[in-house]
């Protein structure tokens, strides 16, 4: 019998989150014995699925699959026990992907993974009439999209660290990994581990499978070298001979072909044209038309939170990118910026050194600190000559930088920082931000 029937099999979902909640909607659909543990939540109104507590029992009882919720460490000790009792454990990536009809393409990165998956299923939506659902890390579970999604549409899902580790058979028939930087150094404990966990995406792929790495980074070439997949690059400094999607005089093309002009993608800084070459390159393996790929580039808006424009009051720019949970995101962000800045910064303390931050503040002119690691981020920043003012919270961040900005000048709110310490989410952080800004009454 398949591993993946799992008709009367005893499944344990660790975490009620999102992934535990639709993991739990498919197993139902498999006609598995369903039990969930959860440190936070004691009830789940719903006579199918039994609560599991007791540690201890847990090799009385005889699960059959442990499917783990991505933000789960591994030090848990339901993880823990489940390791040692050698109990099948994979994460609800791995599950959901069995049950996957769809074809998959897998997106991971440090950075850009939410605007590259979401321009790829852009692109893709324009120029099939199948159906293209975006999954994964971007907010949407992959078990609630196998629920939907038939044999010719589209999955275009970002993976993330946490996501892509414990999975065994996962295998999209596209894989791209769009650069890699130390990040989530508290789960993961050493960057190998956490290159390792984003080789994840391609450990299944065949000759027939392809992956896209970009060109212009080196971390990961040990990790390529077994692969069977037909490996393309992508990167600011290849050009046509070594990739089918290339930037050449500031103008994108694909095999001699132009695409567009990069002065007309909407999206600001070099980051975004880098994930437009990324994108594209999928979308050309898949047969979207330059012109498909053209209208997208030129016309897509972002994503909310990352280097989000929020608007102008007073001669003041507004954006929120408060998906940046790390430095390397900020830094990106500071790049993309012309005018002098008012950063604000900070958030939970996860050790962080912030070593590159102090170089990458040319245009900064003061920084509005608040949260856990505010300490850190002040030394940091000082050091370099600039002024910051410390906060207890957003909101005093927030009004503060109004008041100390000129006309002119941009309003950053780029914390490269989690948002764990104050808030539940970076999307909560971003959402206060921009509730902020329109409450605002210059
Ligand atoms: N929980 C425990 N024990 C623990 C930790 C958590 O019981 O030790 C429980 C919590 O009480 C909670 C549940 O687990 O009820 C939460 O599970 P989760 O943290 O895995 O969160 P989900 O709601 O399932 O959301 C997850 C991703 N979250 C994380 O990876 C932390 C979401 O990515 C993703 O959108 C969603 O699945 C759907 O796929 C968010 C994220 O922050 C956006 N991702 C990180 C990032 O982008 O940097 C990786």
């Amino acid at each position: 019998m398949s591993k993946h029937n799992l008709i009367n099999k005893k499944v344990l979902v660790l975490g009620l989150g999102l992934s535990g909640k639709s993991a739990i909607d498919l197993l139902k659909v498999q006609k598995a014995k369903i039990y969930f543990h959860d440190d936070q939540i004691n009830q789940f109104n719903d006579p199918e699925v039994h609560k599991f507590d007791q540690i201890t029992t847990m090799e009385k009882e005889n699960f059959d699959l442990i499917i783990k919720s991505p933000g789960i460490p591994i030090e848990n000790p339901y993880i823990n026990m489940a390791l040692k009792l050698k109990i099948p454990l994979v994460t609800e990536l791995e599950f959901a992907s069995w049950y996957c009809k769809a074809h998959l393409i897998g997106v991971t990165g440090t950075n850009g993974k939410t605007t590259v998956t979401t321009l790829i299923a852009e692109m893709l939506k324009k120029s099939t009439k199948n159906c293209v659902y975006k999954a994964g890390n971007i907010g949407i579970p992959l078990s609630e999209v196998s629920l939907k999604a038939q044999k010719n549409d589209y999955v275009v899902c970002e993976c993330s660290s946490f996501q892509l580790e414990f999975t065994e058979e996962f295998h999209p028939r596209i894989a791209l990994i769009n650069n890699t930087f130390p990040h989530h150094l508290e789960h993961h404990h050493t960057y190998k581990n956490y290159l390792s966990a984003k080789s994840k995406i391609f450990a299944n792929q065949t000759s027939n499978d392809y992956l896209i790495i970009n060109g212009d980074q080196k971390d990961l070439d040990s990790y390529i070298k077994s692969t069977k997949s037909k490996i393309i690059k992508f990167g600011l400094s290849l050009d046509e001979s070594n990739s089918l999607v290339y930037l050449k005089n500031k103008i994108i093309y694909s095999q001699g072909r132009k695409i567009c002009p990069t002065s007309l993608i909407k999206i600001p800084g070099i980051h975004n044209v880098e994930n437009i070459l990324a994108a594209a390159t999928v979308a050309k393996i898949l047969g979207v038309s330059n012109q498909i790929i053209s209208e997208v580039a030129e016309s897509f808006p972002g994503v909310e939170h990352r280097l989000e424009y929020v608007g102008e009051k007073s001669n003041r720019k507004f954006y929120n990118d408060s998906k940046a949970t790390d430095e390397e995101a900020t830094i990106v962000a500071l790049k993309s910026m012309k005018k002098p800045v008012i950063l604000i910064a900070g958030g939970m303390d996860r050790g962080d050194k912030f070593p590159k931050l102090g170089l990458a503040l040319k245009n900064v002119k003061l920084v509005e600190l608040f949260g856990e690691n505010q300490e850190q981020l002040r030394k940091v920043i000082n050091s370099v000559k600039i002024k910051t003012v410390c906060h207890q919270n957003l909101t005093d961040a927030f009004n503060d930088s109004f008041k100390s900005s000129k006309p002119g000048d941009t309003i950053l709110f780029s914390p490269a920082s989690a948002s764990w310490d104050q808030f539940k989410s970076f999307e909560a952080r971003g959402k206060k931000f921009k509730e902020l800004y329109r409450k605002l009454k210059p």
